[in-house]
């Protein structure tokens, strides 16, 4: 098999890339490990910034987001029981931010990429990157455990492929960096049948602890609340799981809506950044290459700017010879990338009661909560970065 761009992974990253490239009359291949319903099935992010919302518009999949979407124009942030609206329009100029669930984008991601008569291999296996020091790249694999190896032969490899792909791993470790910070907390998710009880979503900070409110339609709502990352999710009960949200959502003369819990799962949270993002002829893109905490929203958003950013760089050396761009992907997608990291940092640290944190170090984020609530300038900082910062020149 051959094509021009052979991409490991159909998440945000791989299969915005592959829309990207049929733009400027590229060809791609995107291979996967799991099943398109386990991909379509699977719950995570929610929030989307406004380029991206647009981006869609551009390449003709917002069909669906634009009926099923939910759009809110701030945020809320709790601590002491008291909240704070942050009127994100307002603050940067317009822009609003877009509540549409990531596997629903992938939904409309597959099914248009399909359209297209474009090329997704669904449930590969043994995926392995060869030659990306040299002209000739390619990538083995088997279509399903015991099946025959393949060869995918391409002029790039793109590990689009996740934290846990082989994409980081094919960089030699003599030329790599990598940065990380484990939290000592994780989120609890949960799924419930209940009506909205909040427009916005709410990031409350309380003497017991972070949680968050979305929200995923007006009759399912998605809610997280801080753990222990290495807690058992079978030691939370449904009550104990309610019981922890009223503690750490509820103000006086507003309760939070109950219903059903049908899913629930805990992450751990952590900051990662592998430095450079390219070696030879495979270019790193989206969660392969960082990992940012759930707290700001950004890793989708930071996953779909890099391809958009690479798809530039592809479409000026076969459309016009020049591979400078190419050269400094790395260097380009580094720079916002850091940029997210410290503001998923700066939300993760300022929103959670770390187990080792000090009565001062309370009062720190306390101040810091207070600050965005009392100067504009601090609450447009925050609302610049929410609704997603604009692209330095490349
Ligand atoms: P993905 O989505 O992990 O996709 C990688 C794909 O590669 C496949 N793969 C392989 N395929 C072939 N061969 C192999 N050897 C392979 N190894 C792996 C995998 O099966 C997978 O399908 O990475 P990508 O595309 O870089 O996208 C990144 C985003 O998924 C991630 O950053 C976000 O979900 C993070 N995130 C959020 N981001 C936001 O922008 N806004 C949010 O509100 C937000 N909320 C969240 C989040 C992530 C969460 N979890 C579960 C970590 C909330 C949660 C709870
Ligand atoms: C979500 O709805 O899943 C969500 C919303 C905001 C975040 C993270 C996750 O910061």
């Amino acid at each position: 098999m051959r094509t021009q761009v052979g991409i490991i992974g159909a998440g945000p990253a791989g299969l915005f890339l592959a829309h990207l490239l049929h733009r400027a009359s590229i060809a791609s291949v995107v291979l996967e490990s799991r099943s398109r319903e386990d991909v379509e099935g699977t719950i995570r992010a929610g929030v989307l910034e406004q380029w991206v919302v647009d981006l869609m518009g551009e390449l003709g999949i917002d069909g669906r987001m634009k009926q099923a979407a939910d759009f809110h124009t701030g945020i809320t942030l709790q601590w002491n029981q008291t909240r704070l609206h942050l009127d994100m329009q307002d603050l940067t100029g317009g822009k609003r931010v877009t509540v549409y669930p990531q596997h629903e984008v992938l939904r409309d991601l597959i099914a248009g990429r399909l359209a297209q008569g474009g090329e997704i291999v669904f449930g590969v296996s043994d995926t392995a990157i060869h030659g990306i020091d040299g002209d000739a790249p390619e990538i083995r694999f088997r279509r399903g455990s015991g099946a025959a190896e393949e060869s995918l032969h391409c002029d790039y490899v793109i590990g689009a492929d996740g934290f846990h792909g082989p994409g980081r791993q094919a960089i030699p470790k003599s030329v790599r960096s990598e940065y990380q910070k484990v939290y000592p907390f994780g989120w609890l998710g949960i799924l419930t049948n209940a009506p909205r009880s909040w427009h916005e979503l709410i990031y409350s900070n309380q003497a017991e602890g972070f949680a968050l409110l979305s929200t995923r339609s007006p009759e399912v709502q998605r809610l997280y609340i801080q753990c222990d990352p290495h807690d058992d999710i079978a030691a939370w009960s449904d009550a104990r799981i309610w019981e922890e949200l009223h503690a750490r959502l509820d103000i006086p003369g507003w309760t939070l809506h109950e219903g059903p819990i049908f899913q629930k799962g805990i992450i751990p949270l952590r900051s990662f950044v592998c430095d450079p993002m390219q070696y030879g002829r495979l270019y790193l893109a989206g969660d392969a290459a960082h990992i940012v905490p759930p707290t700001g929203a950004k890793g989708l958003n930071l996953a779909v700017a890099d391809v958009l950013i690479l798809s530039r760089a592809l479409e000026a050396a076969y459309q016009r010879n020049d591979s400078a761009l190419l050269a400094r992907y790395s260097a380009i997608c580094l720079r916002r990338v850091w940029k997210g990291e410290r503001f998923s940092w700066y939300m993760t640290t300022m929103l959670h009661r770390n187990p080792a944190e000090t009565e001062f170090e309370r009062r720190i984020h306390l101040a810091d909560l207070d600050f965005v609530g009392s100067s504009r300038a601090a609450a447009t900082a925050l609302a610049e970065n929410y609704v997603g910062l604009p692209f330095d020149p490349l």
